[in-house]
């Protein structure tokens, strides 16, 4: 620092800026370059790795940071030695040279490396694209149907001919799935963030994408969200999405045709086996999935504790059976005071068989009459 003011005072602006500093400004930014690029692909950014697609978007990503770390460090290396090495100093103001009009080979330079780093991103970015949408060689491919509904997810499955839903996913790993998206009502997304693929569903249109899971889940399943503000119970829009072993897929898939008899709706129960209303409350175990009362309602006799909805504890004490199958199969007929229309899913009709929705009921009355 001596040695520059001394220069600096025999010629204020002279001899500052010159090859010594483009010297310093090159060792800067490569390291500074090197140290980001190293941190940027240290960070773990993103949920599990959890299918195909997953891998080559990732990667996708870290060709992102390597290419846009070195840009950031040039420009910034720039302005601050700019702001070093040109800074004004009070009586300085007159000493900035003629100004420069234009430097063609210059402008030639710095507009044509970032159209070919944009243009080759953007190949690449489209190359990734279809490699993640291409179908599989194989044809036959499984198909489900994610239908989004102000507040959950139906999976309509077709195995062998034979149609069931359920309201969590399962998949068979290393099979690709083709998703057809569809909403009951208005925008939602379905989004498994282990799968890193995300996509609208729209009302009136059919959206798709596909996706071959290669890792199984633990019993916890990776989360599916859904990711379009779509109402009030919009961040309980989650469903879980469970990637089986080929053989346990094929008894799954065993269990819910049977459970579901030949001639069920699509969308329908018909399960035969007794059912316990308050398992069915507290785990939601039903014939196509999870019901999760309990995640919404606090119910001492079940030990449950969500927040979302009233209480049931006492906001049922006393109601006979005919309001609590009412609140339960149209749950908008009658708002509790103090809660909102449409957050209580209103297709339990749908989702439960009509012996688990009497189980349900006979439960609840019983709590009630306590
Ligand atoms: C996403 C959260 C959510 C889930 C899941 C949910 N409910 Fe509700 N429930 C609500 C809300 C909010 C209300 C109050 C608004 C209304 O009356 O619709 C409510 C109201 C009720 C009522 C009426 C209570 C009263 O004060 O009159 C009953 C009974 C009920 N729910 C039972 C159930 C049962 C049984 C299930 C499982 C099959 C269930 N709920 C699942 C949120 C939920
Ligand atoms: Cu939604």
């Amino acid at each position: 620092m001596g040695e520059e003011s001394t220069r600096a005072e025999a010629d204020p602006l002279g001899g500052r800026g010159g090859r010594r500093s483009i010297g310093q400004m090159i060792v800067v930014g490569l390291i500074a370059s090197a140290v980001g690029i190293a941190i940027g692909l240290l960070i773990d950014w993103f949920p599990t790795v959890g299918s195909k697609q997953a891998h080559k978007i990732d990667t996708f990503w870290d060709v992102l940071i390597i290419c846009s770390v070195p840009v950031f460090v040039l420009v910034t290396t720039v302005v601050l030695f700019a702001a070093r090495d040109f800074r004004m100093r009070p009586g300085q103001e007159n000493l900035d040279g003629p100004p420069i009009h234009g430097n063609t080979k210059l402008e030639i330079v710095w507009t044509t490396i970032p159209a070919v780093m944009l243009v080759a991103l953007c190949a690449y970015a489209l190359i990734t694209l279809s490699d993640i949408e291409k179908a599989p060689a194989a044809g036959n491919e499984r198909q489900i149907t994610a239908t989004g509904q102000q507040f959950a997810w139906t999976f309509q499955y077709n195995e062998g001919g034979k149609k069931f839903s359920s309201t969590q996913l399962y998949v068979p790993i290393n099979e690709s799935v083709k998703f057809n998206v569809k909403t009951d009502d208005v925008l939602h997304d379905f989004w498994v963030p282990a799968w890193r693929m995300k996509i609208d569903a729209v009302p009136g249109i059919t959206t798709h994408y596909r996706v071959t899971p290669d890792k199984l889940t633990g019993p916890a399943g990776y989360p599916v969200v859904c990711a379009e503000l779509c109402g009030l119970g919009h961040a309980f829009m989650r469903s879980t999405a469970h990637v089986l072993s080929k053989a346990a897929y094929a008894a799954w898939v065993t269990k819910m045709t049977t459970a579901a008899a030949p001639a069920a709706p699509a969308g329908g129960g018909g399960q035969t086996a007794a059912v316990d209303g308050k398992t069915l409350f507290t785990k939601g175990e039903t014939s196509t999935g999870a019901t999760a009362c309990g995640g919404c309602h606090k119910l001492a006799d079940a030990g449950t504790v969500g927040g979302v909805g009233p209480d049931l504890t006492t906001a049922i004490k006393g109601k006979d059976a005919a309001f609590i199958k009412t609140s339960i199969l149209d749950p908008n007929a009658e708002i509790t005071p103090g809660f909102d229309k449409g957050i209580m899913p209103a297709n339990y009709g749908q989702l439960l068989s009509p012996a688990e929705v009497d189980a349900l009921v006979k439960y609840l009355q019983e709590v009630a009459a306590k």
